[in-house]
């Protein structure tokens, strides 16, 4: 037997099936980028990494800033999100679909009395994405932007994809699997370093579902294979033993559970492999993910829409022109891009699909992606 036809049997002895190539694998590795500490601003400046972070974020893929927000500072997150909830409750009220507003309950609690009455709550509530200025102004942070320079360089923009996570406890829809968040972006992403600050809006911890890394998983430079969908929901999907045999992770040792307390915040990129645990709490797990990476890159964003200019070693007064931003809601376009179905406008529709469906082998079938339609042209 050749020498290639014996590495295609596997341990138990059968003949392995040739891999199948997706369209979001690519023979290409990039780790330089995602290795590389770039030239270190020669300022101080408030907020910065000390060397240690900066060195485990580039090494490990990820590194926790703790205790960097004052309670103030991330309150107008909070009342932002009490808005939406309240916003959302209305307009369950007035179409029917409740009966009760829960008007008395906190923000830890009023989603999933909402949830309980109206299944798929959580689901519009993260459907609905206009930022709000409170999460715009926390995008730009001084503090933030000036960590960024740190990972990025001088030239600093804010990457499109963002996310309100509205992690009700025990929802199957919220539960993410192990992924590299470049498996959702359009493979031009893949070459470049984007941040995420994963931020929470109260302490998290194993019971309410804190986030998990599998560090080391960026150091290849390699998106590996994923699939779709996770259960009943939009998620692409990592296998354990992928990881293992395309990324190097050790999953004894390289999996790290990162409970987080308020006013801190996880900072990866979109090569490190991740997950949330499940909320098994009674509070709702709220947290918002942001990105950035430089605006001379591309945006890695199926050419839907672009990120915010933030910093500039060639312009020191930059205005963030969120206006702009704010005119593509790229939900709206998934749904007239990607969605099979006539009307993709019902308020209540909680059909969530998307380009990365497109990029991966279809391993389980639900509702999401069976709505999924490649774009056209
Ligand atoms: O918030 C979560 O549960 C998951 C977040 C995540 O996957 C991300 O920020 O990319």
């Amino acid at each position: 037997m050749s020498q290639a036809k014996r590495a295609r049997r596997s341990r138990s002895g059968e003949i392995k099936k040739k891999k199948e190539k997706w369209p979001g694998s690519i023979d290409e590795v990039y780790p330089e980028p995602f290795l590389t500490i770039p030239l270190q601003p020669k300022e101080k400046k408030p907020g910065q990494l000390t060397q240690k972070q900066l060195k485990q974020y580039f090494e490990e893929g990820y590194c926790v800033v703790e205790d960097f927000f004052k309670p103030e500072e991330l309150q107008p997150c909070r009342d932002a999100i009490d808005k939406m909830v309240d916003n959302l409750a209305e307009k369950l009220y007035k179409a029917g679909k409740i009966k009760d507003k829960y008007e008395e309950d906190d923000l830890f609690h009023r989603l999933t009395k909402l949830e309980k009455e109206h299944e798929g709550s959580n689901i519009l509530l993260f459907k609905s994405q206009k930022m709000p200025k409170a999460f715009q102004d926390l995008w730009c942070n001084d503090r933030l932007l000036n960590i960024m320079e740190q990972l990025l360089g001088p030239e600093v923009a804010g990457h499109p994809v963002w996310n309100l996570r509205t992690k009700t406890p025990n929802s199957l829809a919220m539960d993410i699997p192990w992924h590299q968040d470049s498996a959702y972006f359009s493979n031009e992403s893949y070459d470049h370093m984007i941040a995420t600050s994963w931020i929470p809006f109260l302490d998290t911890n194993e019971q309410n579902g804190c986030m998990q890394v599998a560090k080391n998983g960026h150091r290849k430079g390699k998106v590996a294979a994923h699939q779709c969908c996770a259960g009943p929901t939009w998620y692409v999907m990592l296998e354990e033993d992928e990881m293992e045999k395309e990324l190097d992770v050790d999953l004894e040792n390289d999996v790290i559970t990162l409970p987080i307390k308020y006013g801190g915040f996880l900072l990866f990129n979109n090569l490190t492999p991740h997950r949330s645990l499940r909320n098994v709490s009674d509070n709702i797990r709220w947290s918002v993910d942001l990105r950035w990476q430089s605006p001379e890159e591309h945006w890695g964003f199926y050419e839907i829409g672009e990120g915010v200019l933030f910093r500039s070693a060639k312009n020191k007064d930059i205005t963030p022109n969120f206006d702009k931003f704010l005119s593509v809601d790229r939900k709206e376009v998934w749904a007239k891009k990607y969605f099979k179905q006539v009307d993709a406008s019902d308020p209540f529709d909680t059909t969530i699909t998307g380009p990365w469906i497109g990029k991966w082998e279809v391993v389980n079938h639900n509702k999401h992606t069976d709505a999924f339609k490649p774009a056209e042209g």
